[in-house]
């Protein structure tokens, strides 16, 4: 059955791929399952109808046959499960690809997230000024743990997995920062991401969106 995720009918990123229905996308592009996508604008996300899937009005949300999921955890982790490609069969290193999972999500977005949040919503605040460089370094700190992690390999846990789909997702996010040069390791394994043939078919499918809404003049 043909999955069904929801994405930005108009994304304020312009198509720079750091909406979460790209990780999505790119999950299902590494496992090649073909999938839908439905649109949806912020007044409709608020909607019953949008709640019904996802319970606090977001994107990205996922419907195949009669099961709904929302969160992109989640999400991911759900094709991963269910298909070749995203997870090593062997029970411990699969353990430790999701245990990569969560440390992207957990540990690693969440002062990723502050920053962004800093800089977009608090900029005009007495305190931001202060504040700023207390996240900065908080996400430094990640960075270099990471980065020693990582050494000179490749990917997090032998071959590429479901972890490192979502830890350069995340990581995606400090690309315009410039935060990551002072980490070449971390820089190139995104790059490596990116370079990926799966991550390169959803970014498009997604730039496609954006480009396709400002072609009808929006
Ligand atoms: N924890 C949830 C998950 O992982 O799925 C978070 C979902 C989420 O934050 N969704 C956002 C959303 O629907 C879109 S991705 N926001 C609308 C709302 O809350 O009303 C977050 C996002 C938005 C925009 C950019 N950007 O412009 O760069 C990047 C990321």
């Amino acid at each position: 059955m043909t999955p069904t995720i929801t994405a930005f009918e108009r994304s304020p990123d312009r198509g720079r791929g750091l909406a979460r229905d790209m990780r999505v996308r790119w999950a299902l592009e590494e496992v090649k399952q073909a999938y839908a996508v439905r649109l949806v604008s912020f007044a409709a996300m608020k909607e019953p109808a949008h709640r019904a899937l996802h319970p606090f009005g977001q994107i990205p949300t996922y419907e195949e046959g009669d099961l709904v999921l929302f969160e992109s955890g989640a999400i991911v982790l759900h094709i991963a499960e269910r298909h070749a490609g995203l997870l090593p069969d062997d029970a411990h290193a699969r353990a430790r690809a999701i245990a990569w999972m969560f440390a992207a999500l957990n540990t690693v977005e969440p002062p990723i997230l502050d920053l962004q949040t800093a800089r977009l919503l608090e900029a005009d605040r007495s305190w931001c000024e202060q504040r700023l460089p207390l996240v900065e370094d908080r996400i430094r700190v990640r960075l270099g743990e990471l980065s020693d992690r990582l050494g000179d390999a490749d990917w997090l846990d032998g071959e590429f997995s479901a972890g490192d789909l979502m830890m350069v997702s995340v990581l995606l996010r400090l690309k315009a920062s410039g935060l990551l040069d002072a980490y070449p390791r971390l820089s190139a394994y995104v790059a490596r991401g990116e370079g990926r043939a799966a991550y390169q078919s959803a970014f498009a499918a997604q730039l496609a969106v954006f480009t396709e809404w400002s072609q009808k003049g929006g």
